[in-house]
């Protein structure tokens, strides 16, 4: 099992508006890199697991209101609340593929009209990522795949403010992959990021968030 003695694990994240993908690739990459004998979680954000959560939940499925600070904050603590689990995880040498991380908890509410530096301040320190993927998909054509679920955010000029946010989110970590390609050559792309990142980062400490 290769990696398993020398190296930690890579935190590779995808990002994307909704329908662009995200869950589907993290599925594929996930079990690609298993089958390589890699070892590897798929890990998502929200994680509505936790009671904090379900907060996020009931407040995405319209059954609570919260103020836009206040839901901040709580997809900030749960990232926060799984950053000690994540850490042992990379340095124990497990890759997670994360749907979703801090980006989309800028981009989304930066859309509603907050300060972009308030709401990257509640971030900074948790574990920066070796790569971030972002899949690319105009947000008319994600509209069309088979519409959107229902939940808060998913109306199409919402979505329209939340890509120019992620726009202007890129940095060097960023990869931005074609998401309207077919579903195997986004998937390829996929594979052959991912792979280059863990092999590259195993000798490289952890660092943090800085934005
Ligand atoms: N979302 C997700 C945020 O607004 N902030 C965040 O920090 C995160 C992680 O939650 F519309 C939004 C993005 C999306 C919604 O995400 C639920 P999933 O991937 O559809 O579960
Ligand atoms: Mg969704």
């Amino acid at each position: 099992d290769a990696g398993s003695k020398s190296g930690r694990g890579a935190l590779v994240i995808l990002e994307g508006l909704d329908r662009s993908g995200k869950s589907s690739q993290c599925a594929r990459l996930l079990s690609y890199l298993e089958g390589q004998g890699c070892r590897a979680e798929g890990w998502r954000f929200p994680d509505r697991g936790t009671s904090v959560g379900q907060m996020i939940s009931a407040y995405l499925a319209n059954e609570s209101q919260l103020d836009d600070r206040t839901i901040h904050l709580l997809f900030s603590a749960n990232r926060w609340e799984k950053r000690a689990l994540m850490e042992s995880k990379l340095l124990g040498g497990t890759t997670l593929i994360v749907d979703r991380y801090s980006y989309s908890g800028v981009a989304f509410s930066a859309a509603k009209g907050l300060d972009i530096q308030w709401c990257k301040a509640p971030d900074v320190g948790l574990i920066a990522p070796d790569l971030v993927i972002y899949l690319d998909v105009q947000p008319e054509k994600a509209a069309e795949r088979g519409g959107y679920g229902g939940e808060r955010y998913e109306k199409i000029e919402f979505q329209k403010r939340v890509a120019d946010h992620y726009h202007s989110l890129r940095d060097s970590t960023w990869k931005v992959v074609d998401g309207s390609l077919p579903m195997e050559t986004v998937e390829e792309q996929l594979r052959e990021l991912a792979t280059n990142c863990i092999q590259k980062c195993q000798e490289k400490p952890l660092t943090n968030l800085t934005w």
